[in-house]
């Protein structure tokens, strides 16, 4: 395989550690948990996993003797920059414990692990992933693991390899079934551990044990390069207006993180849309104000950062596809066959009043996009909705509107990007090589302390990566019911923008100055070698969350 000179450089990158896990380890166990919501339900579903203690590493002198054991891992999901770090310190960690201990991947995914496809991952394949981007070295599916004969037949192969503790890597949706299968595990005695990883560039998987799930560093410093430079081509030509639409699902913590990073003129967030009840009128009278002030000062230019989840948090979209959801869930068939010519029509006339108008208002293309198939997991997949061009185009129409009424004088152009797939398998920032690092090494230790039903967390990550804390957090703990496919089910609860959060309220103080200026911020591309303000910095979101901005 030809190598890069940067991976080649790259590839004797030795992540840092906490210093606590440098050495041997202890476990201390903190005080029972409970989940975050809906406890009775969740303690009943998950008897074995429910309310354990938070675990939390401390070096000790004393070495343990660790019997050899097998270990599989797992990516699930979507890709994030890092996971080959998460499973190269899983790798180091389990040799640590007992270097007679071998790891199998399960190739694709989930699925992998049900249809019994899986390599030996060996010394020598680890080092040729080291601080790489991708998840190519096993590869990622999105096959959800929920019913009994898949954790049965994942389990006839984990007993053939003699493998006891499955590690998954993976988001919210990936970690709860880590969780089911971990009480399912647990309930059967089969003696088979499940370790989860918070894994996802759209930063929703966060608590206040979890600080950030890893990917997000890097997949927001690599858009907001690509931002930084677009901000740049259009301060120097000055007749653009570029909307972007930024990756993320539901939550804008990618937009805003963004926004923070590069100051664009504008930058919507879903949570705030909803919070404020906004109409899609709203926000794009919003959008045209800006756009027409900055017109009057001779300024026919400017940037809109847009979270591709956008659409669902407007409330009268939100309840358009909830019904959505519902209906297709119970008439998949039906709805299958009907001709794509009239699909539009029987939407129509299958929803509620209320829906029916709002579906009907709705172009054309974004209609369609909305009756999609859903993921395995319920979610509209909102990276398919062309939300920047339904933006632009609404308002053009207004500004044209606005001009006809004399309100308007300037030039409007409207440049369309989305940013998703180019951030997600970049070579992974030191932050995210340090931190992925630390938690595979961390599932190590909490499986040679015969955890289970736990996701692997390192916390205190504004400071230097020795004095990060590594330990453990029982996944019933994130846990609350809410509705998929049509059925209430435990989830792992997502974290959402904060309106209240200092990430949001350092935005919301500043949006107004860069709505009117242009005071863009061009963050460059992510720095692997060099002094560590360049190199090491944590996102502005996790800086400002722990109170370490400037
Ligand atoms: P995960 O939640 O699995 O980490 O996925 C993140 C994500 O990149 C979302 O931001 C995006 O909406 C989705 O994956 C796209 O899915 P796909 O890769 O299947 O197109």
């Amino acid at each position: 395989m030809t190598k890069s000179a940067l991976q080649i450089a790259r590839a004797a990158y030795q992540p840092k550690l906490p210093q606590a896990l440098k050495s041997h380890v202890k476990a201390v166990e903190g005080a029972a948990t409970q989940s975050v919501a809906n406890q009775e339900e969740i303690k009943k579903l998950f008897p074995n996993t429910y309310g354990m203690p938070v675990i939390k590493f401390e070096a000790t002198d004393e070495p343990v003797e660790f019997p050899a054991m097998n270990v599989g891992v797992i990516l699930s999901g979507g890709q994030a920059p890092g996971g080959h770090n998460v499973i190269s310190g899983l790798f180091d960690g389990i040799k640590k414990l007992n270097p007679a201990n071998r790891l199998y991947g399960f190739i694709l995914g989930p699925g992998g692990l049900v249809d019994h496809k899986y390599m030996e991952l060996t010394a020598d394949i680890i080092d040729e992933y080291r601080n790489t981007g991708g998840f190519d070295i096993i590869g990622s599916g999105r096959t959800k693991l929920e019913k009994v004969e898949q954790f049965e037949k994942g389990y006839e192969i984990l007993k053939e390899l003699g493998i006891k503790a499955l590690v998954i890597i993976g988001g919210d949706d990936s970690n709860t079934n880590a969780c089911v299968l971990a009480e399912y595990y647990a309930a059967k005695q089969y003696g088979v551990q499940v370790i989860g990883c918070p894994k996802t560039i759209d930063g929703d998987l966060k608590n206040e044990m979890i600080e950030t799930s890893f990917g997000f560093d890097t997949a927001c410093k690599t858009y907001s390069e690509v931002i930084g430079n677009i901000q740049r081509d259009c301060n120097s030509a000055r007749k653009y207006w570029h909307f972007i639409k930024l990756m993320g699902r539901s939550a804008s913590h990618i937009a805003l993180e963004c926004a923070l990073q590069v100051q664009p003129n504008i930058c919507l967030i879903s949570e705030e849309v909803e919070a404020k009840n906004m109409s899609l009128d709203d926000i794009v009278t919003y959008i045209a104000q800006i756009v027409a002030d900055r017109a009057a000062q001779g300024n026919n230019f400017g940037t809109v950062l847009i979270p591709e989840g956008l659409i669902e948090f407007i409330p009268a979209m939100k309840r358009l596809i909830a019904e959505l959801n519902d209906f297709l869930a119970a008439n998949a068939v039906e709805f299958a066959q009907v001709k794509r010519s009239a699909q539009r029509d029987y939407i129509i006339r299958k929803l509620s009043p209320e829906n029916s108008a709002v579906y009907a208002s709705l172009p054309e293309g974004v209609a369609r996009q909305l009756t999609l198939d859903r993921d395995p997991h319920g979610n509209v997949q909102v990276s398919l909705i062309e939300t920047e061009k339904l933006l632009s185009e609404m308002v053009a129409t207004k500004l044209a509107q606005w001009k006809e009424e004399g309100k308007y004088t300037g030039k409007f152009a409207a440049q369309h990007h989305f940013f998703g797939y180019e951030g997600r398998c970049a070579a992974p920032s030191n932050f995210d090589a340090d931190y992925c690092y630390s938690l595979g090494y961390t599932a190590a230790a909490l499986i040679g302390n015969g955890k289970t039903g736990y996701m692997s967390s390192v916390r205190n990550t504004t400071a230097p990566a020795d004095q990060w804390i590594a330990g453990g957090v029982p996944i019933t703990m994130m846990m609350n019911m809410e509705r998929r496919h049509g059925e209430m089910k435990p989830v792992i609860q997502k974290a959402l923008v904060k309106l209240d959060g200092a990430p949001f309220k350092e935005f919301a103080a500043r949006r107004d100055q860069w709505a009117k200026e242009t005071d863009y911020v061009y963050p460059g591309p992510i720095q692997y070698f060099g002094p560590t303000e360049v190199c090491d910095q944590p996102t502005k979101t996790l800086q400002l969350e722990q109170g370490k901005v400037k």
